[in-house]
């Protein structure tokens, strides 16, 4: 080959594919909630060719695209491809079974004009590694031209780019045997263009490790990633933390590793974290996920908060023993499950776990039983609902396709949260009402007062904040948590090649009563959450000794209030506990608006609900002399307003008055 004719440029687009809705409109939301690790993975090992030079002199630049936040730029993808001296690589990253027909059609899209495409993540990964032969979705890809890369490429990724110059790539790579070492691999980039399409900018990932050392039969990732968990080193770790923490401003990760109890080098790792934060001021709060069993390691509880973890999420699956035996995970001890909610919510860490609905001895009836008890028994903070889905890479999916039991040919579904296959006892949309019905019980009034009273006034917010966007999720935007984001956007010209495009006409039909919909739900659930708040909000220590201050310097709290007397009332209240920290000038301005929207606020908006449903019932009679009450009508949309200033303001403040961990 001649290296002078290749092109002097490459560019590489990172693509993280969306799937489709039930009416085959790509999901995509103008802001997400979760970014994604295997970008910032992919992202790394990209910037690591070019800083090394693996591939010359070549030109390497760099774009990430996340579907699920942002239109694919087929267009620009094909103009690079096209420019002299320029050549376009697509790689489809991370593809999870349900995302596989979209990625599949972007695939065959980008194929038509020539452009160069690879494909990889757990659908291909999981298919490769438990049946010798190629299936045929993935073969019809391969035919089209398209790239498989099987397992991860930490080792391969300077080759596969160098062949992808080349135009030398072939059909298939198969790296499932040759698990990398993550010791000194290179780190996943937080990238603050990309995190500006979500709602927080701060939020950073990492995989400190990969692989688990359970069995379960429902999983793929013992398949793809192995039994062992191979872990990146702590010093690495903890320099990515702190340089993305000095040069970003990110101070909350997800560490997606599956097991973090599991991860040989927690200890070492939490114990660097301590000391970033006791000793360098560099506070830096985690997510993690950990098994039912983690609590019984000693220190491990203890360790995680001192070094800032805040939310765990548990793979609990089950409260019922039978389907724990289904679901081949012995090792979750259905006993042991309050302890070990206890025990973390003991030292401050707020509680999610995974719940699998659609295992074979559940029926409608267990579902509901099992899920009153997780709430009333076993009283996690937060709940994720699944759907039993018989995932590409699992032992489940193998035996079903080995026995040819019947399940979806659309992996499209395989998103949890349809039914893929028939259940043995939940049949005619059985499993999906049980499925649903677990959502708005977890989730109804009732239950999430109950958690918002028993939780750590510091992790208030956090869960309210929670609750929010799961049940807007769940139970206003009808999809999984996990795949939402803030207001939903459909192309209307990117649709599934099985359905129709719609005209601009028609998808306006659609859109305009959808959009009404979502949008009286939002402002129901906001009602909703004004309520929970109004009966819940705690007030810390602090807070109630401040107000009380403010209260004897002055009888009026509805005038506005100086920064100074604010000051006054905590220099006050410092003498009577000597713990408080008195802040600063700057936060004491922020916090002036929510010390005095707190101040005036009833315990309750029951009575303005009524008023309004009152009103609205005379309206509906034809009553319009309801109307000529407009003083009352005024004073209660007054109080409205006041109510819901106050909601958002201590919503974006956070949950109350600086005060000290008090
Ligand atoms: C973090 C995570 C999430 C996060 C964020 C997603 C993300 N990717 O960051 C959130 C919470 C949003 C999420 C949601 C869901 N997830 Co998830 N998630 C994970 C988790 C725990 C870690 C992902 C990760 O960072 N891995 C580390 C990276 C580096 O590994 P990787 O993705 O495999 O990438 C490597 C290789 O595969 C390869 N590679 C990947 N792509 C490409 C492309 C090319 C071209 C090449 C060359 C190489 C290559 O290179 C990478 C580096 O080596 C994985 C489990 C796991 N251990 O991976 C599950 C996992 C991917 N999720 C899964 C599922 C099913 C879901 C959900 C449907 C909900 C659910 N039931 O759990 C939703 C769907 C959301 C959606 N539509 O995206 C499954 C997918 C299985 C499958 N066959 O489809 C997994 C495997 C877990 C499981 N339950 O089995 N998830
Ligand atoms: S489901 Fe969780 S605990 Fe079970 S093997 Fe998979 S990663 Fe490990």
């Amino acid at each position: 080959m001649n290296v002078d004719s290749l092109p002097q440029t490459l560019s590489v687009f990172l693509v993280k594919p969306s799937k489709y809705d039930d009416d085959g409109y790509v999901v995509r939301h103008w802001r997400g909630v979760l970014p994604s690790n295997t970008l910032a993975c992919l992202h790394g090992l990209t910037e690591e060719v070019k800083r090394r030079g693996s591939l010359g002199e070549v030109d390497l630049q760099v774009h990430l695209v996340d579907e699920a936040v942002a239109k694919v730029p087929v267009r620009a993808i094909v103009r690079a491809d096209r420019r002299p001296g320029e050549r376009a690589v697509v790689a489809l990253v991370g593809v999870q079974t349900n995302q596989f027909c979209r990625a599949a059609d972007l695939a065959r899209e980008l194929r038509g004009y020539g452009v160069t495409v690879l494909l990889g993540g757990f659908h291909v990964s999981g298919m490769l590694s438990l049946f010798s032969g190629i299936s045929p979705e993935i073969q019809e890809l391969i035919d089209a031209g398209v790239t498989i890369v099987a397992g991860e490429v930490e080792e391969h990724w300077a080759d596969l780019l160098r062949a992808a110059h080349r135009g030398e790539l072939q059909p298939i790579y198969r790296y499932l045997d040759q698990l990398p070492d993550l010791k000194d691999a290179p780190r996943p980039i937080v990238d603050k263009g990309y995190l500006r399409r979500f709602v927080s900018s701060n939020f950073g990932t990492i995989d400190t490790s990969r692989g688990c050392p359970f069995n379960c039969s429902f999983c793929t990732i013992i398949n793809v990633q192995g039994r062992k968990s191979r872990h990146r080193s702590p010093e690495c770790i903890v320099e990515t933390l702190r340089q993305n923490y000095r040069e970003r401003g990110v101070d909350f990760y997800f560490f997606t590793d599956d097991d973090f109890a599991r991860n040989p080098a927690w200890e070492e790792i939490l114990d660097a974290l301590i000391e970033l934060r006791e000793k360098e001021a560099v506070s830096i709060e985690f997510m993690i996920q950990v098994d039912v069993a983690s609590y019984k390691i000693p220190g491990f509880v203890e360790k995680a908060a001192r070094a800032g973890c805040s939310n765990v999420f548990i793979g609990m699956e089950s409260i019922n023993p039978e389907s724990i035996k289904d679901a081949g995970k012995p090792q979750n001890k259905v006993a042991d499950y309050r302890n070990l909610i206890d025990a973390w919510h003991e030292v401050k860490v707020s509680t999610h776990v995974g719940y699998i609905i659609g295992f074979p001895h559940d029926s409608e009836q267990s579902v509901a039983t099992d899920v009153e008890k997780l709430m009333k028994e076993v009283r996690p903070h937060r709940a994720s609902f699944f759907m039993l889905t018989p995932l590409p890479g699992s032992r489940d999916h193998k035996n079903m396709v080995e026995a040819g039991a019947p399940m979806d040919s659309d992996y499209n579904t395989f998103d949890s949260f349809h039914e893929s296959m028939p259940h043995p006892l939940m049949k005619d949309g059985a499993w999906s009402r049980a499925y649903h019905r677990a959502w708005a019980t977890f989730y109804s009034f009732e239950n999430m007062k109950a958690v918002l009273e028993g939780v750590h006034p510091d992790r208030y917010w956090d869960v309210l904040r929670n609750f929010y966007w799961y049940k807007s999720s769940a139970l206003n935007e009808g999809a999984h948590p996990m795949i939402t984001g803030f207001f939903r956007i459909k192309d209307r010209k990117t649709r599934r090649p099985a359905f129709r495009r719609e005209g601009v006409f028609a998808h306006a039909r659609r859109r305009i009563p959808e959009i009404y919909r979502y949008t009286r739900g939002a402002i129901r659930l906001t009602l909703e959450f004004e309520e929970l708040w109004l009966q819940t909000r705690t007030r810390s220590e602090t807070e109630v000794r401040v107000h009380e201050e403010l209260r004897r310097m002055r009888e009026d709290l509805s005038r506005s209030l100086r920064v100074s007397e604010l000051r006054t009332a905590y220099l006050r209240a410092k003498s009577a506990i000597p713990g408080i920290e008195v802040p600063s000038r700057l936060r004491l301005m922020k916090t002036k608006l929510s010390v005095l929207q707190a101040s005036r606020l009833r315990e309750t908006r029951s009575d303005l609900h009524s008023f309004w449903n009152r009103l609205r019932a005379r309206l509906r009679q034809g009553r319009v002399d309801a109307l000529l009450r407009f003083d009352r009508i005024a004073l209660n949309a007054l109080r409205e307003v006041r109510i819901t200033a106050g909601f958002f303001v201590a919503l974006a403040a956070g949950n109350r008055l600086p005060s000290a961990g008090r």
